[in-house]
């Protein structure tokens, strides 16, 4: 073909283009309208649509080398459903089109941003990049549900409306448990919650790795802890554990997307699985069984033997060097068979150990009846004097109060998973409390955060998981999110009812709860 065919050929292709596109102005769409979880604190619609195209391309400022990998995160984000091949680059100035992250220029180590959606430019611009991953994460509720999606999707139009959202978080530690000891859950398992957790830009993941039904971290210096305690779960299942790279390698997925792993060794009870392993550790040296039932506070370490310490110092070492986050939580739950006057200078010790590793201690609300370290925190589930016994030592608080915050209670009692000590928790009830009104007597400068657990005595594999997370965990999401004048359950509900086609795109396995609106 001859250089002026092609060239006239390729001016009536871009005309084509340009009759397709350049003449038709995108729909309007409406942001106002659009379902966003958790609520940000501000946002203006202004009634037009960006559209992306095969030829958008995220640009990320130039010298914001931690942005490149959020800009291939969101293009790899973006590109599976829209079937196109968007790209990213850093540029030196603002672009006027395409998908542009920024840090603000006052920088700062807060996880706020701006997103500015306008025909032809969206910016996200964090006050650091957890901030712009969290303006990605906003963006993703206002695309289509299909964006979620793994194959190419017929979409009539990838529209996002036009207008300027302005957010940030309330606390800084907005977290979800998961036990992976009662049942065990892989690798690909726990990367799916991180995902999911991210999606409502919750910042922490509290991993409980041992119990009574099974150990479930490798730990070099003592490898009986997986080879006989990691064998065992609930209801007498295989079981499993993570070696240390399975678990770098969830650190460092969790890292990519903003979560911090918090790992907890429960002691000195809810250890069967340590005792069935290793004698020496049993005040009568004999091993114990390996428990496949659902009690709790039936077993101890020896709390007067020094070898006792030996390991517990070995496994805080294994696991400090493992973990970037600067936690360790070291359990100190329902210990009912260790007296108190052994209980208490045990957590001391085991505080102490913490310390010596690097990392701070975190604990469930019972250590408060131990002398707290400066930077020890209590988890606080049960009893608020417990809570208030820390906070009178100076310590800070978690607020995850077993009656509205933990996923593994029943929503009623009809519900086919789940226990119900606590009460039965609906959604309604799940969201509508807030962590300084609840926690009586607490000052709101000692709650650092909350926190929803799943505990997985009924819970087998990742349906179950979601059967009882989804539609809650949106919920604690936002009451940690959110500020508490923002927030209403009339209003969230709707939100809420948005989110359905969301949750099937991403194939969530949700308890469709009468109490909400599903759209
Ligand atoms: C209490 S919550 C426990 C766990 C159980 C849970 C079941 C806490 C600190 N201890 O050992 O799994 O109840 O809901």
């Amino acid at each position: 073909m001859s250089q002026q065919i092609l060239t006239k050929l390729a001016g009536a292709l871009a005309l084509v283009i340009c009759l397709a596109s350049c003449s038709t102005p995108p729909p309007p769409k409406d942001l106002s309208q659009d379902s966003i979880i958790p609520l940000p604190e501000s946002l203006t619609a202004t009634g037009s649509s960006y559209v992306l195209t095969n030829e958008t391309v995220i640009y990320t400022q130039k010298g914001s080398t931690d942005l490149t990998p959020i800009a291939k995160y969101l293009a790899e984000m973006l590109n599976p459903a829209t079937g196109f091949d968007i790209k990213w680059k850093s540029v030196d100035n603002a672009p006027n089109k395409g998908i542009y992250l920024a840090l603000e220029q006052s920088g700062g180590a807060g996880e706020g941003y701006t997103l500015d959606i306008q025909e032809k430019r969206i910016t996200i611009a964090g006050n650091s990049p957890a901030g712009v991953f969290y303006g990605i994460q906003t963006l993703r509720q206002l695309l289509p549900a299909a964006i979620e999606k793994s194959s190419v999707q017929q979409e009539a139009q990838w529209l996002v409306a036009t207008g300027k959202i302005t957010d940030k978080p309330t606390y800084g530690y907005r977290g979800a448990m998961l036990d992976v000891s009662r049942h065990f859950f892989s690798v690909a398992d726990v990367k799916r919650y991180i995902d999911l957790i991210a999606f409502y830009k919750m910042n922490r993941l509290h991993l409980h790795l041992s119990d009574d039904q099974g150990w479930r971290i490798e730990i070099k210096s003592w490898p009986k802890l997986t080879e006989i305690g990691g064998k065992s779960e609930v209801g007498g299942g295989e079981g499993g554990f993570y070696t240390q790279e399975q678990y770098k390698d969830i650190v460092k997925y969790a890292q990519d997307r903003y979560v911090t792993i918090v790992p907890e060794i429960d002691m000195p009870g809810h250890t069967n699985a340590a005792l069935s392993a290793y004698p020496e550790l049993n005040c009568d040296g004999k091993a114990t069984k390996p428990y496949t039932g659902i009690e709790v506070g039936f077993s101890t370490l020896c709390t007067d033997k020094e070898i006792t310490y030996q390991f517990v110092d070995d496994v805080i070492r294994e696991l400090a060097g493992l973990t970037p986050g600067e936690y360790i939580h070291i359990g100190g739950d329902e210990s009912h068979v260790t007296a108190m006057e052994d209980y208490i200078p045990f957590i001391e010790r085991a505080q102490q150990i913490v310390t010596k590793h690097g990392k701070k201690s975190m604990g469930w609300d019972e250590i408060a009846h131990a002398k707290l370290e400066q930077n020890t925190i209590a988890q606080w589930w049960s009893k608020v004097e417990n809570a208030k016994m820390a906070v009178e030592q100076g310590a800070k608080v978690l607020v995850s109060p077993a009656t509205n915050a933990y996923l593994d209670m029943q929503y009623d009692s009809t519900s086919h998973l789940g226990l119900h000590w606590a009460g039965y928790t609906e959604v309604d009830d799940a969201y509508q409390w807030d962590a300084v009104e609840i926690a009586k007597g607490i000052p709101a400068g000692s709650i650092i955060g909350i926190e929803a657990p799943l505990w997985t005595e009924t819970v087998t594999n990742m349906d179950e998981l979601e059967y009882l997370v989804f539609p809650r965990l949106p919920g604690l999401a936002e009451i940690g999110w959110t500020p508490k004048q923002n927030r209403n359950w009339d209003t969230y509900k709707v939100r809420l009812g948005k989110q359905k086609v969301r949750f099937e795109a991403l194939e969530i396995d949700y308890y469709a709860s009468k109490r909400v609106p599903w759209q």
